[in-house]
């Protein structure tokens, strides 16, 4: 069944050029991206993306990175979208990331690890209700 899902293209990545590279690793996966835009997101907007996070000690530190430069939001569509992107980005942790997924061949450590993408679908609604909401 054919998906909806967000990707954001995180700080680290941008300031490392590495926008392109990724942006291969997700056409390459038959993901179709329907809207993209670069954003600086704003503390607020964060603190609702991670809202299940709240009380985390490493929160904080993922506010600061998430807003500490320029990020790319992409709306991408496709057969298990939800799935295939996360397959694709590999475990959260770039250390432990696969070689061959986006974290394990560009993430450093944590909270660097280059690319966020919802886990269910009702988060990749509520993701991009945040962040494109304004568009529909
Ligand atoms: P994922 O993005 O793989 O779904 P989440 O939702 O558990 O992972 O974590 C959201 C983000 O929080 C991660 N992408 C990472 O940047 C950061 N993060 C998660 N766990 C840690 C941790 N133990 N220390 C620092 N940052 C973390």
């Amino acid at each position: 069944m054919e998906e909806i899902t967000l990707a954001i293209i995180k700080p680290d990545a941008v300031k490392r050029k590495l926008i392109g590279q990724i942006i291969i690793r997700i056409e390459e996966s038959d993901l179709r991206i329907l809207c993209i835009k670069m954003a600086t997101l704003s503390k607020n907007i964060l603190r609702e993306l991670y809202i299940e996070h709240e009380g985390k000690s490493f929160l904080e530190d993922l506010i600061e990175f998430m807003s500490s430069g320029q990020v790319v939001l992409l709306i991408l569509k496709g057969e298990k979208a939800i799935e295939n992107l996360r397959k694709i980005c590999g475990a959260t942790d770039p250390n432990k990331a696969l070689p061959g997924t986006i974290r394990g061949d560009y993430g450093t450590s944590l909270p660097y690890n280059v690319i966020h993408a919802p886990d269910s679908p009702e988060s990749a609604k509520r993701e991009i209700g945040l962040f494109f909401g304004e568009e529909k």
